[in-house]
């Protein structure tokens, strides 16, 4: 008798368990499809003005990364071959203690833009995310900057096969912490590739800053694969 009422017992305590874990699973799944769907309809706003132009190519690229440490000698995933451009991340980092660098390149075609000569100011968007490595609370220091060659797409580009970047565009000092649109002012290269009529504008994003003794920063941004499509915001005369 005893035996029966334990195995009830055990019954009901898998039931009791097994219905919560299925409650809190089906509520993470329909919190995660409504947050998609809120970014999405953002960007469906957003689609609606003939001033945002979408990237059509983006991917980060990143060298080797120590993955830790073997009877005293580092060990590294070699990552300078890898393709990112289907990831929903796009990775900034400059860190020389674990060895880890991580640049964003993006592609813009611009035959959107019509109006070139009333043109005040083009901005690139993008949206930073708070997937964190560490609970570092620091500033980092981004950088855009030129890229000449448009030849890359996001499903060849690795860190052994990148295109240089050249000029600087402009650098903003992103939080780590945040979660939010940050901006660059990129004007002159759009100007610069109209006069030249260059069809595509090419941008990499890099840390400033090489990172300090003890902080380390990585930071992610949204990527068009995510539902936060980087863009850039044509501002015009009048
Ligand atoms: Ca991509
Ligand atoms: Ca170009």
């Amino acid at each position: 008798m005893k035996t029966i009422n334990l195995i009830i017992v055990g019954m009901l305590v898998f039931l009791v368990i097994s219905t919560s874990l299925l409650f809190a699973y089906t509520y993470t799944l329909s919190n995660r499809a409504a947050s998609l769907e809120t970014r999405l309809e953002t960007m469906e706003n957003l689609a609606q003005y003939d001033n945002i132009v979408f990237s059509s190519d983006d991917a980060y690229v990143q060298r080797r990364l120590k993955t830790g440490e073997s009877a005293g000698t580092p060990v590294y995933t070699n990552t300078s071959d890898i393709n990112y451009g289907d990831s929903e991340w796009l990775i900034i980092g400059n860190d020389e203690d674990h060895e880890e660098y991580a640049r964003i390149f993006l592609k813009f075609p611009l035959s959107s833009i019509l109006d070139f000569e009333d043109i005040v100011s083009v901005k690139l968007f993008l949206y930073k995310s708070t997937r964190h490595w560490t609970t570092w609370t620091g500033v980092a220091n981004i950088e855009a900057r030129t890229v000449n060659n448009d030849f890359w797409t996001e499903d060849t580009i690795t860190w052994n096969n990148q295109p240089r970047y050249t000029t600087l565009l402009d650098v903003i000092p992103v939080e780590h912490e945040s979660y939010q649109w940050y901006s660059w002012d990129v004007t002159p290269l759009i100007l610069r590739e109209y006069t030249s009529r260059d069809e595509y504008a090419s941008i990499c994003l890099k840390a400033q800053d090489v990172q300090k003794k003890g902080d380390y920063y990585k930071e992610t941004i949204y990527s068009s694969e995510s539902g936060f499509h980087p863009y850039l915001f044509v501002e015009y005369e009048g």
